[in-house]
C-alpha cells in the first residue's frame, strides 16, 4: 500500500477568506518542452523513456485554472467537479448560487494555490475541454473517451490524437528525474530526487509537513527541465494503471505531507490511488503534445523550402 492510504482528518469546515476574483475566460497553461527525445529509460526502475518532444505543465494545475474551468462547465455539475472541500482551509475555489447557475470564485491568497481535492477523473475532463478548446468544449471526449464503463473499469486510455493530457508516468518521470549526463546530469542519466539532485533538504520542496497546506506553485526551485513542484506539495496523478486488479492510477512525487525519512519524492516511489481519491494533498499536472500533423507539415514545408532555395 502507498504511504497516502493512511487516514486525514478531512479538512474540517471553517471557511476562511472571501471569494475574490471570478474565473472567466479562456486560460492559458503555462508549459515547458521537454527534449532530449528517445532517452533510454533509468536503468534503476525502467521508467522514464519518451519517444517523443512535448511540453509538461511548468506547475501542478492551479485553483485559478480549475476555476475557470468550473465555472465554463460545472453551472449544474453533473459530474461533481466541484469538491466542497475546495471551500475550506487546504482548498482555494468557492461556489455560489444554486445548481444550473452555480459560480465559482478563487479564495483570496489562494489562487496559484495547487488544485486539489480533485479525482483522476476529474483530471482527465479538465483536459479533454483543454483538448475541446475550452469554452463550452465537451468534458467527456476528446483526450479520453469518458464512458460509464470505462470509467468503472479503470480501463480509460489517452486518445492517440490528444492534445492535451494527463501526464502519462514516463513523462511525468522524465521531467522529474532525467537529465543527461553529457548535460551536467548524474552518472545514469537519472536524478533519485525531482529537485534534479540524489538527496534533498526540507528547503527545496513543500514536503516535511513544514509548511502544513499547500503552498502557492513556483514556491521553490525548478528542476533541469525548467518544472516546479514535481517534488512534493499535492502529489500527482499519472495515467498509469496499476495495483490489485488493475484498480489504481499512478501517483509520483510526494506531497507536503511526505516524510523526510523513506519518503515517497524518489524515483523508486512507485505510488497508486484509486482514480475517484478526492484529498487535500492529491492533484495533478498536464502535457501538451505537438500534433504529429504540425510536424509532419513543418517537415514537408523544410523539403520544399530547401527545394525552392536551389
Ligand atoms: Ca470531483
Ligand atoms: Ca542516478
Ligand atoms: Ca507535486
Amino acid at each position: 500500500m502507498s504511504s497516502d492510504c493512511f487516514i486525514r482528518a478531512a479538512a474540517i469546515a471553517i471557511f476562511i477568506g472571501s471569494a475574490a476574483s471570478s474565473a472567466l475566460g479562456d486560460i492559458t497553461i503555462p508549459t515547458v518542452p521537454i527534449g532530449n527525445a528517445g532517452n533510454a529509460p533509468d536503468p534503476t526502475t525502467g521508467y522514464g523513456s519518451v519517444a517523443y518532444t512535448y511540453n509538461i505543465g511548468t506547475t501542478e494545475v492551479t485553483n485559478a485554472q480549475y476555476a475557470a474551468f468550473l465555472n465554463a462547465k460545472a453551472a449544474a455539475d453533473p459530474f461533481n467537479l466541484f469538491n466542497p472541500n475546495m471551500a475550506g482551509p487546504f482548498g482555494g475555489i468557492t461556489r455560489s448560487g444554486s445548481s444550473g447557475s452555480y459560480t465559482y470564485a478563487t479564495i483570496n491568497g489562494r489562487e496559484n494555490n495547487p488544485v486539489n481535492f480533485v479525482s483522476f477523473w476529474d483530471a482527465t475532463r479538465f483536459v479533454n475541454w483543454l483538448h475541446n478548446g475550452q469554452g463550452q468544449g465537451d468534458t467527456e471526449t476528446g483526450a479520453y473517451p469518458l464512458t460509464s464503463t470505462g470509467i468503472s473499469s479503470n480501463t480509460i486510455t489517452r486518445h492517440s490524437g490528444a492534445i492535451w493530457a494527463v501526464t502519462s508516468e514516463d513523462e511525468w518521470y522524465k521531467a522529474a528525474y532525467h537529465q543527461p549526463t553529457s548535460q551536467g546530469g548524474d552518472g545514469d542519466s537519472y536524478w533519485l530526487f525531482p529537485t534534479s539532485s540524489n538527496s534533498a533538504l526540507l528547503a527545496d520542496a513543500n514536503w516535511g509537513n513544514v509548511v502544513g497546506n499547500t503552498s502557492p506553485v513556483g514556491s521553490f526551485a525548478a528542476n533541469f527541465y525548467g518544472v516546479f513542484d514535481l517534488a512534493g506539495n499535492v502529489r500527482e496523478f499519472n495515467e498509469a494503471i496499476l495495483g490489485p486488479d488493475d484498480a489504481f492510477r499512478g501517483m509520483r512525487g510526494g506531497s507536503m505531507y511526505s516524510s523526510f525519512f523513506g519518503n515517497d519524492l524518489q524515483a523508486d516511489s512507485r505510488g497508486f490511488a484509486y482514480p475517484t481519491t478526492e484529498v487535500e494533498y492529491y492533484g495533478f499536472r498536464v502535457v501538451q503534445i505537438p500534433a504529429p500533423s504540425s510536424v509532419a507539415l513543418l517537415a514537408i514545408g523544410g523539403v520544399i523550402a530547401a527545394r525552392r532555395r536551389r
